[in-house]
């Protein structure tokens, strides 16, 4: 049985764990983190002093998951895009959070200073909206309000759906 590969992005702090682990309990897919896959193998390739953390090493993130992304069936969490091959998604979701709930997110998550401001003019200016806009066709894109348990909630039951509806369209 074929079944789609499913990109979820967006600023951090959106919500894309939450609703991509959610998607994984209801499904038989396979759930993907980006951050932690390289975090396990070190996929590094230096380290950004500005923000204090790891350089994805892009090209052997992509190495590691080739394998994994080409029998369909996986959710892929990454709060950037651009650097995905184009033909291993399906649909690209990108989850938008006005920036009062989205400070208090990352305000919970000890971001503090630049970091947060940063992340929260991410969110101002649409950026990963426009990074997957420019990176995917723009009618597999969409984006999804994520501020509140209920949106949460809506966002889940309707890619369910849409799953669902692609398997019977595509078997
Ligand atoms: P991300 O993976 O995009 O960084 P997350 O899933 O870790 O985001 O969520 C960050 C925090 O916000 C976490 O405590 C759960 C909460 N959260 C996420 N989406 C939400 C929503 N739609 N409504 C309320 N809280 C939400």
């Amino acid at each position: 049985m074929k079944r789609p590969n499913i990109l979820l992005t967006g600023t951090p702090g959106v919500g894309k764990t939450t609703l991509g682990k959610e998607i994984a309990l209801r499904t038989d897919f396979t759930y993907i983190n980006v951050g932690d896959l390289a975090k396990e193998g070190e996929l590094y390739e230096g380290f950004d002093e500005e923000y204090e953390c790891p350089i994805l090493d892009e090209d052997r993130v992509i190495d590691e998951m080739e394998d994994k992304m080409k029998d369909g069936g996986v959710i892929v969490d990454y709060h950037s895009c651009d650097f995905f091959p184009e033909r291993w998604f399906n649909i690209v979701f990108v989850l938008r959070t006005e920036n009062s709930f989205l400070y208090d997110r990352l305000e919970n998550r000890g971001y503090k200073g630049k970091k947060l401001q940063d992340n929260i003019q991410c969110e101002i200016f649409q950026t990963i909206y426009e990074e997957a806009m420019s990176s995917y066709k723009e009618e597999i894109v969409h984006q999804l309000s994520s501020n509140t348990p209920e949106d949460m909630e809506r966002n889940l039951d309707q890619i369910i759906e849409w799953i669902e509806q692609w398997i019977k369209d595509n078997n």
